[in-house]
């Protein structure tokens, strides 16, 4: 006992004296060199923030996802530049608006000897890699580890190109990168990592994991509001060809084999397709398969209206679409549980975001593209122990230009003046910034399925925006008053002052970003 006491003695005597030392003391001889943070970007596809528990709770339940924002930031006022797939990937990568990175639509090539964050963060002696679905055509550069889905990838049983070499693996494709991704991890943790994580669901056409395929079967999904919106007013929506009604496929997006059915002219690949994607799953799984959709085809078999059809056609994007989307969840929280596991967790930085939102009815649509709320949208989500406080809700306009300064910043590297992205680590930091950005500028490109190329201006109450090529039309949505964009104001007269301010605001947005603006 006595020898017990002399020992805590001589303990807490040392413990008061190294307490009574300056710090500098532990700076120069006891603190290890702190490592930079690693990263782990996590990007969906065509994921709707409506399709988050933390941003809307009626749809789904999104535990993991939200748990990225309960325990940092949640932007609830996160948007892209332009709304769609590879672009979008394109001004993750590099910081820039599609006119300086080169990559305007879905069909061009990424020029990869430009600069990037991820080659940055290997300059600086990070571990990179990205695996999952790439889309950006050329070989991926700056990354030690690359293992890609061809193209747009397949939901079962996918081929990948692995550092260049065409391979495959069985399972479920967000099962499969998730997979990969964890064991790249595992074996790269004793170095500062970076991990591009990148989801091909819940993309066209929704084909969910075999153990979810009963979801949602009780549960009917309302339509939204303007659902059959009839586009007065509207050129480019009169243009389009993503409506639930006309334009979704019956086998390829709903699922429902029927011989007599003809395929819309704009979706004469669509069945063949589908086939192909079928044919990927083993006897044993398609038996699964099949029996799980039985039902469906038996309701279709009832159905009399075109109102039903269409309405039914709404339901079965719904439930594949959210399906999907339960498989990324439950994805997002392996990540998170082998951060938590491996006791790296405090040190990375996990953003979850799309590459753009998606409409889920609105507007009677299924896709994304155009400048309106729902695909101009991102979720994004960001946790970094070392930096956020839990629980940060942020409105500030962030944008996928940011993600690139974000993170070099984030790693205490110099972000390259030729990004326009802004870092959000003041945001991040204080929960809001009175210098950040009030206004968006946006500019869409791609011809495909009728949609026409536009640019425009948000701010928080105003939107304006100038459909070119094929037309040349002018929309002005009032937010406060018609937060679901219904009634174009350009030509409204009380509404003249303010679109002159817009449009004087978006020709001085287009020359800070150096937007050339071909019309
Ligand atoms: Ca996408």
């Amino acid at each position: 006992m006595y020898y017990m006491k002399r020992v805590f003695l001589i303990v807490a005597t040392l413990a008061l004296v190294l307490l009574q030392l300056p710090d500098s003391c532990f700076a120069q001889h006891t603190l290890p060199v702190k490592r930079p943070p690693n990263i782990v970007l996590i990007v969906s596809d065509d994921h709707a923030y409506q399709a988050i528990s933390a941003y809307r709770h009626d749809l789904i339940n999104t535990p993991n996802i939200d748990r990225i924002g309960r325990e940092g930031a949640i932007m609830r006022k996160a948007y892209v530049t332009n709304s769609v797939c590879s672009p979008s990937r394109a001004v993750i990568l590099t910081g820039k608006y599609s006119h300086l990175n080169g990559l305007r639509d879905n069909g061009s090539f990424f020029d990869s000897t430009q600069q990037t964050f991820p080659k940055i963060l290997q300059q600086h002696g990070y571990k990179t890699a990205v695996i999952g679905k790439w889309h950006l055509w050329s070989a991926p550069t700056g990354f030690d580890y690359w293992n890609i889905l061809p193209a747009q990838g397949h939901y079962y049983n996918p081929d990948f190109i692995k550092m260049g070499k065409d391979t495959a693996y069985t399972g479920y494709v967000t099962d499969v990168i998730t997979d990969l991704s964890v064991q790249w991890m595992n074996q790269n943790k004793q170095y500062p990592f970076c991990l591009l994580l990148y989801n091909k669901a819940p993309h066209r056409n929704w084909m969910p994991p075999l153990k979810y395929l009963d979801e949602c079967n009780n549960h009917t999904f309302s339509p939204p509001a303007n659902f059959y919106d009839d586009y007065k007013d509207r050129a480019g929506l009169q243009r389009q060809h993503i409506t639930i009604a006309n334009d979704l496929d019956l086998k390829y997006d709903s699922k429902i084999i029927c011989d007599s059915c003809k395929p819309a002219a704009i979706n004469d690949w669509a069945p063949a397709e589908f086939q192909r994607e079928i044919e990927r799953l083993t006897p044993a799984e398609k038996k699964v398969w099949d029996a799980a959709y039985a039902g469906e085809q038996e309701v279709f078999k009832q159905l009399r209206t075109n109102d039903e059809r269409v309405r039914f056609q709404f339901q079965r994007y719904m439930e594949d679409y959210l399906r999907c989307i339960h498989s990324v969840d439950d994805n997002t929280g392996r990540v998170l549980r082998w951060l938590d596991s491996s006791g790296l967790a405090g040190n990375t930085i996990v953003i979850y975001m799309s590459d753009q939102g998606v409409y889920l009815g609105e507007h009677g649509l299924y896709d994304k593209r155009f400048m309106y709320e729902e695909s101009f949208r991102t979720p994004m989500l960001i946790r970094f122990p070392a930096l956020i406080s839990p629980a940060q809700k942020i409105d500030a306009f962030a944008l996928n230009l940011d993600i690139a300064p974000t993170v070099l910043d984030l790693a205490g590297i110099t972000v390259p003046s030729a990004m326009q992205g802004v870092s959000m680590k003041k945001l991040l930091q204080k929960g809001t910034d009175e210098h950040w950005r009030k206004e968006i500028y946006y500019h869409y490109y791609e011809r495909s399925f009728g949609l026409t190329p536009h640019y425009g201006i948000k701010t928080s109450r105003y939107k304006l925006m100038h459909f070119y090529g094929a037309v040349n039309t002018w929309e002005l949505y009032d937010l406060k008053n018609d937060s679901a964009e219904m009634k174009n104001l350009a030509d409204d007269s009380k509404y003249g002052r303010v679109r002159q301010e817009l449009e004087k605001r978006l020709r001085f947005w287009q020359r800070y970003y150096k937007d050339p603006v071909k019309e």
